[in-house]
């Protein structure tokens, strides 16, 4: 009879094709090698390393589905996603830093940038040479982006912006900023109030990114503020070919999508966790993992891992065929980041008092799952969501 493999019950590694493979070793190696040996002081330390957008982008891991006439690798979304879940399986932190990159900063600059802003902007994010980040979210408007107060204001050659976003990824160390903002044109004109996309580089007067200290969650990641205190930038700066929300939405669902794999990572290295630690650790005489409630939690841990990473496939598979669609990208972001918190959630307490070390993954994963489970649209939003697809009913407001 077939052989039961705990890491892999459904054979999901037959299903990837020989360059998945490649790829997806590439970035274990790397996450494994390069990442790991870093995280847990990182974490303690408060510290995002800025050379590991180098590293990334030495290996073709920063923006992995642009093509490769702008620096990309030109690969398909199972692809990325693998690339997403090995990273994550270190720290959800890291996974952020490559996820905002690639397609928070380098997919809308390649969807909605002119020639010139891709020619600009997209070969120095992919080698990791610049940094980006995005600012949706505000003070005032979190899971409702649509109540931005951000103004873009029409000037002679370009436009003023004034605003201010907050949980910003990557903000404090980002060479380029991707700023959503409300067009003011006057009462009247047809654009009034339209959200647009603006490029904002460091170094532009009144752009300040001030850090956010004091995170209980995704330490090894670095957030900040954005400040727009009557920014003027040039004509060439807005991003020409989009407008409205589904200008950050076309960005999201990608960056949902991968956070659909990476979570699963992020899980993986739980389970496993907690498989070695219950077989090492006696109690009453015998393994933990030969106690019936353990082997309860490490099934249903094993069941959630084989469901999720095969929903996240084929939701993969759909997105190269450009067919997933994006209520399906909302279930695959809510039902592995919900899974996931509740697997770190379960290998923590199953470490008993050494789960709340720093020397062990499970505390970092969960503390770090909780962010993860809020941003790029909350657990309950994507319900709201996938309701709203169900029913024919929005229940936002
Ligand atoms: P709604 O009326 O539904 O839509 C407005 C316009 O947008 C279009 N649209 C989409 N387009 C593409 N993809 C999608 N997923 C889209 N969803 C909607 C829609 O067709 C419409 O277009 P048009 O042309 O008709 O105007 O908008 P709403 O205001 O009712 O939206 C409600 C809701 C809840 C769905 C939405 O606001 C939402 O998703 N809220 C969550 C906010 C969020 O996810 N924020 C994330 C901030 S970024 C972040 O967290 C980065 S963390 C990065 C990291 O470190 O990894
Ligand atoms: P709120 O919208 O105030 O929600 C609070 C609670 O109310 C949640 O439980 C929510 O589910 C619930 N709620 C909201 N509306 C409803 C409703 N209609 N019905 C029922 N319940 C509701 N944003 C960016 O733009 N760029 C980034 O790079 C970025 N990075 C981030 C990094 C970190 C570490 C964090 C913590 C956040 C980041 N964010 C970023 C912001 C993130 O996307 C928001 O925090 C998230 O969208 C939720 O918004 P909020 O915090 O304002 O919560």
């Amino acid at each position: 009879r077939a052989v039961f493999d705990w890491a892999d019950p459904l054979d999901f590694e037959a299903q990837l094709t020989e360059e998945e493979r490649l790829v997806r070793d590439t970035a274990r190696d790397y996450a494994q090698e390069r990442l790991l040996p870093r995280v847990a002081s990182a974490y303690l330390e408060e510290r995002f390393d800025r050379e590991i957008m180098s590293e990334m982008g030495e290996l073709g891991l920063l923006g992995p589905t642009i093509p490769e006439e702008f620096g990309g690798a030109g690969l398909g979304y199972v692809s990325y996603g693998l690339v997403a879940r090995e990273v994550e399986r270190v720290d959800s932190g890291y996974r952020s830093a490559m996820s905002v990159q690639s397609s928070l900063v380098m997919h809308p600059i390649h969807a909605y940038g002119s020639e010139a802003q891709k020619r600009r902007f997209l070969p120095r994010l992919a080698t990791g040479e610049w940094v980006g980040c995005f600012g949706l979210t505000e003070p005032d408007a979190g899971s409702d982006p649509a109540g931005m107060r951000t103004r873009a204001e029409r000037i002679d050659g370009g436009y003023r912006l004034s605003g201010a976003k907050m949980w910003i990824t990557n903000a404090p160390i980002a060479d380029v900023a991707v700023v959503w903002a409300k067009l003011r044109e006057g009462a009247g004109a047809a654009e009034d109030g339209e959200i647009r996309g603006f490029l904002v580089e460091r170094g532009t007067k009144g752009f300040s990114t001030p850090k956010i200290e004091g995170k209980l969650s995704l330490r090894a990641s670095i957030t900040g503020e954005i400040v727009l205190d009557d920014v003027e930038v040039p004509e060439d700066s807005l991003l020409p070919n989009v407008s409205g929300l589904k200008g950050p939405f076309g960005c999201l669902n990608r960056a949902r999508y991968g956070i659909g794999w990476g979570t699963m990572g992020a899980a993986e290295a739980c389970y496993a966790a907690a498989r070695q630690y219950t077989l090492d650790r006696q109690q009453f005489g015998k393994p933990l993992a030969a106690t019936q409630l353990i082997q309860k939690k490490l099934s249903d841990m094993a069941t959630e891992i084989t469901l999720g990473l095969q929903l996240a496939l084929r939701a993969g598979r759909l997105f190269d065929e450009g067919k997933l669609p994006v209520e399906t990208i909302s279930m695959l972001k809510r039902n592995n980041c919900g899974k996931a918190l509740d697997i770190a959630r379960l290998a923590r307490d199953m470490h008993g008092g050494n789960g709340i070390s720093s020397e062990y993954p499970v505390m970092r994963h969960m503390l770090n799952l909780e962010t993860v489970n809020t941003y790029e649209g909350t657990h309950d939003i994507h319900a709201l969501i996938l309701g709203r697809a169900i029913t024919g009913h929005q229940a936002f407001f």
